[in-house]
């Protein structure tokens, strides 16, 4: 699928929620995510208004936002409709199948009832994805699975990796791809049988100055993640906002820039001889 186009591998999804963001990719020309870890309500909604017309999806913390109130959803699937947008609240469910399914569709945030994408640790086993499922299904949301982190020695390899695409695999309805920071495609199968599974592969840890924070966060550039190691869609955060939240010149130049970079790693992808 690295050489097939984000348009022409909508037909290969049937969850609407992947539909929907290589719809959007295709539509827009970007496979920029901003993921938006600010505090304010004031800030969050800044930012995605400024990097709305550049990305094909805003990835949330919600529960980091202090003065959160229930309109902040509102404000944020307006912008969602303004900008063309997906959202994917990234908040990495780890519990039992009855847990997680009472975290996703209620307390404060009801994460079921807005965000297109959310995503699950593996590590409870196949259970989190029906808990999650019984809730996002009906709705028409989809679920990524953390396959690998981006984090310095991170536990997310080898078997750990190969059983969370085994998971996936037995739950195509939902499972509509990961957070990992390589193609997944052939991964846990036996020797000699390939798979036809076509994920999105959502890639967290992308920056263009730095090579990794303070607190064992590792940063590659878009085009060593798109077209390395074939994933599909880059993550950027503190390198879009990170300078100054409140500088939205410099915001919209770094969206631009992380865009342009992205996209253009994209058509090398697409256009490499077989
Ligand atoms: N994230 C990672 N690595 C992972 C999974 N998720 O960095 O393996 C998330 C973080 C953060 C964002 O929770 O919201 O992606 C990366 O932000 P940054 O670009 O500012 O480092």
């Amino acid at each position: 699928f690295s050489r097939q186009t984000y348009g022409q591998r909508i037909q290969n999804h049937s969850n609407p929620a992947a539909k929907m963001l290589l719809e959007i990719m295709e539509r827009k020309k970007t496979n920029l995510a901003v993921s938006v870890d600010v505090t304010r309500s004031k800030d969050f909604i800044a930012i995605i208004d400024t990097v709305g017309p550049f990305v094909c999806l805003v990835k949330t913390h919600i529960d980091i936002i202090e003065d959160f109130d229930f309109s902040l959803i509102k404000q944020l699937q307006d912008l969602s409709d303004k900008h063309d947008f997906a959202i994917f609240e990234d908040r990495k469910f780890a519990d039992i199948g009855n847990t997680v399914a009472l975290q996703y569709s209620s307390g404060v945030h009801k994460i079921a009832s807005w965000s297109h994408i959310t995503n699950a640790h593996p590590v409870p086993g196949p259970s989190i994805i029906s808990g999650l499922s019984s809730v996002g299904l009906p709705l028409g949301r989809g679920l990524l699975l953390l396959a690998e982190m981006s984090t310095k020695g991170a536990l997310a390899v080898g078997t750990y990796t190969e059983e969370a695409v085994r998971m996936a695999r037995a739950h195509r309805d939902f499972v509509v791809g990961f957070i990992a920071q390589r193609t997944m495609k052939g991964v846990g199968m036996q020797d000699n049988v390939t798979d036809n599974d076509d994920f999105l592969i959502l890639t967290p840890g992308v920056g263009l100055d730095t090579k990794g924070d303070a607190m064992g966060q590792q940063y590659r550039t878009p085009r060593q993640v798109i077209v390395d190691s074939e994933c599909d869609v880059i993550i950027v955060g503190r390198g879009i906002y990170g300078k100054d939240p409140s500088l939205v010149d410099e915001i919209r130049a770094q969206a631009k820039r992380y865009m342009d970079a992205g996209w253009e790693a994209y058509q090398e992808r697409i256009s490499a001889p077989v």
